[in-house]
């Protein structure tokens, strides 16, 4: 039997809209559980990583980076957590909380592949720097943190770094991209298929070339999925929405498709926020969502 282990990350302190903490619980009380122990997994939910309190931390004065220090602190344990559920031979499944716990994440996850594959399904690149960043987010910085660029103290989770080479990325569902992403994204080459392609191209296309781009070179793929990658009619409790994104449909049928290849070998949601949200809708489609990654069938 499939096993599959269930990891909380109620992580706020990536962004200051609060209420993305309650991410994890808004997930499970939508049902995540049972959806996939209906498809015949063997289900352990291994609780929530200690997250500190936003209310409780103050910034350090000497970076631009909020809450550097508990966002490192934390991904460091998620990153712990991740990896023993892998030893122990079992798909990790991380539900967020904000996107900046992909660092911790991806640390968890890397160390078991020698050629880590990743889908980032969202609207932004998360590609950013405390040089490049607007905000000072540091949700807006997961991806560049894994490919080894930017502050130390993200960089390094685990002891090493990177935790993915930039060739084998492909963002999905990018639409707005900062002027230093975009840079980043051409000097290093990174697979990017924004609505435009999607669009032009059709879900069913992107796709199949997203599983034919990774499927050779790497050794296992993790997916992760903000779900302000889907357009804001379909999922509105996100804290950074985009109009122009990609349908609950169009979303279906990628993480069906991903099922099919056998590629996935461990995924996280994130950027859920029940506050923002409308009776629990986004919570429900994220789990619609990984019930269709991980091979629900309708017949
Ligand atoms: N690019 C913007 C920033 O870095 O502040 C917005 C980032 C939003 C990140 C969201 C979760 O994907
Ligand atoms: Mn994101
Ligand atoms: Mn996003
Ligand atoms: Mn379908």
């Amino acid at each position: 039997m499939n096993k599959l282990s269930i990891i909380g990350v109620p992580m706020d302190l990536g962004q200051t809209r609060r209420g993305v903490d309650m991410g994890p619980s808004a997930i499970r009380y939508a049902g995540v559980i049972e959806r996939i122990e209906n498809i015949g997994y063997s289900v352990e939910d291994k609780g929530n990583i200690e997250i500190a309190l936003a209310e409780r931390v103050h910034s350090d004065e000497n970076t631009n980076l909020k809450n550097l220090k508990a966002v490192a602190d934390a991904s460091e344990r998620l990153a712990q957590t991740v990896s023993d559920v892998i030893t122990n031979k079992r798909f990790p499944l991380v539900l967020g909380g904000d996107h900046s716990i992909a660092i911790g994440t991806l640390a968890g996850v890397s160390r078991h592949y020698k050629n880590l594959g990743v889908i980032w399904y969202d609207a932004h690149g998360d590609l950013n720097t405390a040089d490049t960043s607007p905000s000072g987010n540091i949700h807006g910085m997961p991806l560049a943190a894994s490919i080894g660029i930017g502050d130390d103290a993200l960089t390094r989770i685990g002891g090493y770094t990177p935790k993915v080479k930039p060739e084998n990325i492909v963002i999905i569902g990018a639409r707005s991209l900062d002027e230093g992403e975009k840079e980043l994204i051409k000097e290093k080459g990174i697979k990017v298929y924004t609505m435009h392609e999607i669009d032009r191209m059709g879900m069913t296309k992107v796709m199949e070339e997203t599983i034919l781009y990774l499927r050779d070179k790497t050794d296992g793929v993790h997916l992760s999925l903000d779900l302000d990658g889907l357009d804001p009619h379909d999922a509105p409790g996100v804290g950074t929405p985009v109009i122009g994104g990609i349908s609950y449909r169009e979303s279906h049928l990628a993480m069906e498709m991903l099922a099919e290849s056998q590629l996935i070998t461990s995924a996280e949601f994130v950027e859920v926020n029940p506050i923002l949200d409308e009776r629990n809708k986004t919570a429900t489609v994220a789990v619609a969502l990984m019930g269709s990654l991980l091979g629900e069938k309708l017949v």
